[in-house]
């Protein structure tokens, strides 16, 4: 699948996905430079700095206002609805929906939001309710990827145009959505494992917290972490796996389980922060000491890279909730009538003992 890439700075390793299409931004806070790929860190940019635009990537499959069968307008004149998925108790979540707000803040558009509480169904009434209250345009951070599709027969009579971010929705881009905004969850999770197999030396017994299931980033972030594996440590051994539904108290409850049942456990690779900082706390009531047990996870919030400052984890994938700018961007162009990208990839950065405590202030 051709996906353009929003490429912050120059990659240190080849990419999976075609050349990169960047999106014009006026960054504001929080947005990346172009800083060392080859380190992996992520860098705020001082706010304003300008990266150029281009048009998507060629050969990366685009859409259009007269392909998807909505009516051009001014994005200042338009109601934006944002539709968050999971209850603001992650920092993920509360960067995510704070980029969409400042964006929209920024431009001065007027924003209508919804926050599902984690509720599916909930995610669901939300969206028709943000129809009703007039959203000319849709920003939806989907829980889950399956079951849209009343919301999508709901906007599509209403000719609402739709930008999906973070998790993926099962439907068809340039019908049911415009552009699908993301990280690349499979390079994330190759990413964990490289970052795992330095940790443990590529040896040994590891777990997996997985995520929620019935979602993309889930399923990705574990196939990426063990083909990873197989691809360059096949005597690191995965012996279990469970999910943690991406909390922090699930989190803690299965380490609990894991380290009674693999006492000899040696890495755990939590699919995200939450997760990861629950078996910390897991390990500090079992008696362990840091980096008895090498923890990698995804997320670069803040608690977990001070984790890393702190011996308890060893390395943190950034997965980068930073959306306002590229969905605002691509709701400006689209609108005008200019082609969009279908598949637009958000670039992550990493943190591990060379840069934690260097980079702190940048974790979210
Ligand atoms: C990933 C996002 C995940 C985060 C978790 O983009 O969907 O959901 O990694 C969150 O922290 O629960």
């Amino acid at each position: 699948m051709q996906r353009t890439t929003h490429r912050r700075r120059p990659l240190a390793r080849p990419v999976a996905v075609s050349l990169a299409a960047v999106v014009a931004l006026t960054a504001t806070s929080c947005a990346k430079s172009e800083d060392d790929a080859s380190s992996g860190t992520s860098s705020a940019a001082a706010a304003g700095a300008e990266q150029k635009v281009a048009s998507p990537a060629p050969g990366g499959k685009t859409c259009t206002i007269e392909a998807y069968g909505a009516e051009k307008l001014d994005l200042k004149n338009a109601t934006v609805g944002f539709s968050q998925s999971e209850k603001e108790a992650n920092p993920f979540r509360i960067a995510e929906t704070q980029s969409i707000k400042d964006e929209a803040s920024k431009r001065g558009v007027k924003l209508l939001t919804a926050n599902a509480q984690s509720q599916f169904s909930k995610q669901i009434s939300d969206v028709q309710d943000l129809l009703a209250k007039g959203a000319d345009l849709l920003v939806i951070a989907p829980l889950n990827s399956d079951g849209w599709d009343p919301v999508l027969q709901a906007a599509a009579a209403k000719k609402v145009p739709i930008v999906t971010i973070d998790r993926k929705i099962n439907a068809t881009a340039c019908k049911d959505y415009v552009s699908f905004i993301a990280s690349d969850f499979v390079e994330q999770g190759k990413r964990a494992a490289d970052q795992m197999i330095e940790a443990t030396g590529g040896k040994g017994e590891v777990a997996i917290l997985l995520g929620a299931a019935g979602n993309n980033v889930t399923t990705e972030r574990t196939k990426g972490f063990k083909d990873r594996i197989a691809e360059k440590a096949p005597e690191l051994k995965v012996v279990f796996e469970q999910t943690g539904d991406f909390a922090r108290e699930k989190g803690q409850q299965v380490t609990e389980q894991l380290i009674q049942s693999k006492p000899g456990i040696k890495g755990i690779y939590a699919e995200n922060d939450e997760m990861g900082l629950g078996a910390v706390a897991a390990l500090k009531g079992a008696g362990k000491k840091a980096g008895d047990v090498k923890i990698v996870t995804v997320d670069g919030t803040r608690n977990a890279v001070q984790g890393i400052v702190d011996g308890w984890i060893s390395g943190v994938i950034e997965s980068n909730p930073r959306f306002g700018p590229l969905a605002f961007q691509t709701l400006d162009t689209f609108t005008q009538g200019e082609e969009v990208a279908q598949d637009i990839v958000i670039e992550d950065g990493a943190y591990g003992a060379d840069n934690a405590k260097s980079d702190l202030g940048k974790a979210y």
